[in-house]
């Protein structure tokens, strides 16, 4: 069976934000009014195909003192406890006053663990006791997670009552819990109840290496973006007669378009891998005025340049004899070396000098190809690879309970490429280079393991803060 815990308590202590951490969902209600869940809602913590637990968010308590003085009217003793809570769900389940307190219940009495939540920025009171008892009532595994909303520091008194009614008592940041203190806490879970723990150690396990796969995948969005940047053009056909600088300029804007929208792509998938579909991004845009941009015109026709076709003419005696209506009827089901080919035995007829008035699909070979592109800015994918570090790192520290927009500063983005070693600069730039010679995405390995590297350092001096 699936672990499952209802996350229960008081309404307005973070229950629905420990269960946005919990299961990485952000597109569970939370707000700083009292009462916003109105109904239990179950999620599933899903690994790929594996659902490793299962979370269930609660409505807060609203009645617990009369709930509990009915338990206490309708017990004998000790040993009908969990049936007599039973008894009070069933016989108020359709009355609104105890609306709240039956969709709490009811997960307890379908078998889940309770994870009872309060905040211990605020002092300890009686009026708790009364909830306390209740899940206690129900005999159901039960921990209890002090979370910290505002600025006080009660832990200690809380911790003093809560160990009476709860096996195991965790201080628990709901909004700054990173990875490893999530999977920390699976860890407590797997002690609560023997019958869990053979499946909250899997998931722990799995979780583990989900960590290191997420790290390995941003990794290679991050080198396809950078590949793309490196690799990135804009060519035009254009007549002999047209003036190219207007064209070239915007050639060169649907350059730099296209290279903010690699980039927001690749945002997206690193954002996905870490399962924030919703999130809202605050970034400046790449600063992209000054780029140094490779530029050239040149005459081609279907790829191929007016010597390929004289040459591959020369070798095309057989199609010597066609006519050119026959050739332009044939066109369109023709490709690159064929039409050059069929050009080719079009030169024999005409002689390669008027090959300029020779149409084909409404284009001559005197029209200019004008390229934008690729970037020779040695700094353009320093400035990409900084500002995805950054990225990246907002990323996978952000917790699913934050629900205010992610905010990237261009600025703090400057350092990150400063602080990358001399060594693995060396092996970018070659990197780099070679990407840019080949003018293809070679799938590039070593660019893979080196920005895997960069995430990592990234992981590892937050584990030190
Ligand atoms: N600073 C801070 N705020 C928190 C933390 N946990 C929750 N909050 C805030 O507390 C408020 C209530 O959080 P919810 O998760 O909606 O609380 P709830 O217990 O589900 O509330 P109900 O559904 O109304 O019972 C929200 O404004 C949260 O942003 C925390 O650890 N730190
Ligand atoms: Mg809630």
């Amino acid at each position: 069976m699936t672990p499952t815990f209802a996350v229960v308590g008081h309404p307005n202590k973070g229950k629905s934000s420990i269960v946005s951490t919990l299961v990485e969902s952000s597109g569970i209600q939370i707000s700083n009014i009292p009462g916003t869940t109105v109904d239990s809602e179950t999620y599933p913590m899903r690994i790929k195909d594996n659902v490793l637990y299962e979370l269930v968010d609660t409505p807060g308590f609203q009645r617990p003192r009369k709930v509990l003085a009915w338990l206490e009217k309708n017990s004998k003793s000790a040993d009908d406890r969990p049936q007599t809570v039973a008894k009070f769900v069933e016989t108020y389940q359709h009355d609104k006053n105890f609306h709240d307190e039956c969709e709490l219940l009811k997960p307890l009495l379908g078998g889940a663990g309770i994870l009872y939540v309060v905040d211990g920025s605020k002092p300890y009171g009686v009026e708790y006791e009364a909830e306390m008892e209740i899940l206690r009532w129900t005999g159901r595994p039960r921990m209890a997670l002090i979370n910290l909303i505002g600025e006080g520091d009660y832990i200690e008194e809380w911790r003093t009552a809560l160990d009476q009614y709860f096996a195991i008592v965790r201080v628990f940041d709901a909004m700054h819990a990173d990875a490893s203190k999530r999977i920390g806490l699976l860890k407590s879970f797997a002690e609560l109840n023997e019958a869990w723990q053979p499946s909250l150690l899997n998931a722990v396990n799995i979780l583990e290496v989900d960590q290191i796969q997420r790290y390995k995948r941003s990794a290679k969005v991050i080198a396809s973006l950078l590949t793309s940047a490196l690799t990135a053009k804009q060519s035009k056909m254009v007549a002999e007669d047209v003036d190219p600088a207007p064209i070239i300029e915007k050639l060169t804007e649907a350059l730099k378009e296209n290279l903010r929208k690699l980039e927001q792509k690749a945002r997206k998938e690193i954002e996905y891998i870490y399962r924030h579909q919703h999130i809202e991004r605050k970034e400046s845009t790449m600063e992209l005025l000054a780029l140094d941009l490779f530029s050239s015109e040149s005459s081609e026709l279907f790829g191929l340049s007016k010597s390929q076709i004289i040459t591959s003419g020369a070798a095309s005696g057989a199609v010597a004899g066609l006519g050119i209506d026959v050739m332009l009827g044939g066109a369109s089901l023709l490709l690159g070396s064929s039409i050059g080919a069929l050009i080719g035995g079009v030169s024999a007829l005409f002689g390669s000098e008027k090959l300029g008035k020779v149409k084909v699909l409404g284009k001559t070979l005197t029209d200019r190809n004008l390229n934008v592109g690729p970037v020779k800015d040695v700094n353009l994918p320093y400035i990409l690879l900084s500002r995805a570090l950054m990225h990246h790192q907002l990323v996978s520290e952000r917790n699913h309970a934050i629900r205010e927009a992610l905010v990237m500063e261009a600025e703090s983005a400057q350092h990150i490429s400063q602080n990358i070693p001399d060594e693995t600069k060396k092996q970018l730039d070659k990197i780099f280079s070679t990407i840019r010679q080949r003018g293809y995405d070679t799938g590039n390995k070593a660019l893979r393991d080196i920005i895997e590297v960069l995430l990592t350092e990234n992981m590892k001096a937050d584990m030190q803060k």
